[in-house]
């Protein structure tokens, strides 16, 4: 190797590490490609937090530049001392009065958005869709108090319109967040409700993740919000509110699982409206873009996770073995069959995929 590039190698190592991580990242996960209000919001204090940064940089390094060149100690000249200044008025000014305008320029948007972020004026108002939203180790489930809906891992939103949520959690402090959309907020145990929204622009399907550490399976605890047109939202909720849980399987195979389910599990996962039980909601299950949150919607691995939830997800609340891996398949045949709306993740033409 030569030696200039011995000398750079780190820097080569790190470019190139910076090129191929830059490459990491899904489409709809990034804080940095907004596709809703509060996201765009943050971002645009973002981009204002780098652009003053950015000018102190280049004016300090471009100082500490010159000076460095003009005020070297020169050949022959190493006992001559320059003449020492202390204290100059006119720049003392200049670099205070800098500084209180940078932190001006930041501050008064920062503040703006904070109030704005908080805004709850509108909540309550006639076709304000409000959803109670509970974190639990390591699921999300979603009511839609005012229709009588309820939802887990898979939250649908009408695009263009605020949704507010009422966030609690049922054990540990979580944190909710979708960053393409929004900032992200805590729900915590107790009364501490604590209230955010959600606006998306444009139709898709989100990444959410739990931001706060709070398990074994912290990592995995991911959900999916489904923005949809208002048109396909209102859909969306009268399929749902006519959802029949009693409704008769298709195949006698699923039949036997719709039996089985009643036996071994119906005492956590409701179908049809319920409250949050002590799992996830299962209706219009076949719908999930995910199983368990993680997990792509095949029967193969729903039978795995029905078997042995805690290979999945280490600590989850699910039993391992209540049925065996025969009932299982069954049983599978039956949630996947659980179809109650066409609206749904790629209704809106959007690919599920987002690797
Ligand atoms: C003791 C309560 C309990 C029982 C009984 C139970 N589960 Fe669960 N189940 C859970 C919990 C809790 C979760 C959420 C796990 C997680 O993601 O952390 C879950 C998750 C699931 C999921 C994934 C849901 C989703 O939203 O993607 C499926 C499917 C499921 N269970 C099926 C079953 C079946 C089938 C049975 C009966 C054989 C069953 N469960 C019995 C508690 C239970
Ligand atoms: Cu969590």
């Amino acid at each position: 190797m030569r030696g200039w590039m011995k000398k750079f190698r780190s820097f080569f190592l790190f470019g190139a590490l910076t090129l191929i991580l830059s490459g990491c990242g899904v489409e709809n996960l990034s804080a940095l490609k907004p596709k809703g209000y509060g996201s765009e919001l943050i971002f645009d204090l973002m981009m204002i937090s780098i652009a003053i940064m950015l000018f102190v940089f280049v004016i300090v390094m471009a100082i500490y530049t010159y000076v460095l060149i003009r005020y070297r100690q020169k050949k022959g000249q190493e006992d001559f001392i320059p003449k020492q200044t202390e204290g100059n008025k006119a720049l003392e000014v200049i670099w205070t009065v800098i500084p209180i305008i940078l932190l001006l320029v930041l501050a008064v948007p920062t503040v703006q958005a904070t109030f704005d972020l908080a805004d709850e004026s509108t909540k309550g108002d006639d076709n304000v869709t409000s959803i109670e939203v509970t974190g639990n180790q390591f699921w999300w489930h979603f009511s839609y108090i005012d229709d009588e809906i309820s939802t887990s891992q898979d939250l649908y939103i009408p695009t263009g319109e605020r949704v507010y949520l009422d966030m609690k959690s049922s054990d540990v402090i979580h944190s909710f967040w979708v960053p393409s959309i929004a900032g992200k907020m805590d729900t915590n145990p107790g009364d501490n409700d604590n209230t955010m929204y959600l606006e998306a622009y444009e139709e898709g399907v989100y990444w959410g993740k739990c931001a706060e550490l709070c398990g074994e399976s912290h990592s995995l605890m991911d959900f999916r919000v489904i923005a949809v047109s208002p048109e396909e939202y209102d859909q969306w909720k009268e399929d749902m509110q006519n959802v029949d849980p009693e409704a008769e399987p298709e195949t006698a195979e699923a039949q036997e699982g719709k039996e089985l389910f009643e036996n071994s599990c119906m005492g956590c996962h409701a179908i049809g409206d319920g409250a949050a039980g002590q799992g996830p909601n299962l209706t219009n299950f076949a719908n999930r873009t995910k199983i368990a949150g993680i997990l792509e919607p095949s029967k193969e691995n729903l039978v795995d996770w029905i078997v042995n939830p805690e290979e999945v997800k280490p600590g989850n609340q699910m039993p391992v073995n209540l049925v065996s891996e025969e009932e299982a398949s069954k049983i599978a045949e039956y949630l996947l069959e659980l179809d109650h709306s066409d609206v749904g993740p790629e209704s809106s033409g959007k690919q599920v995929e987002e690797k």
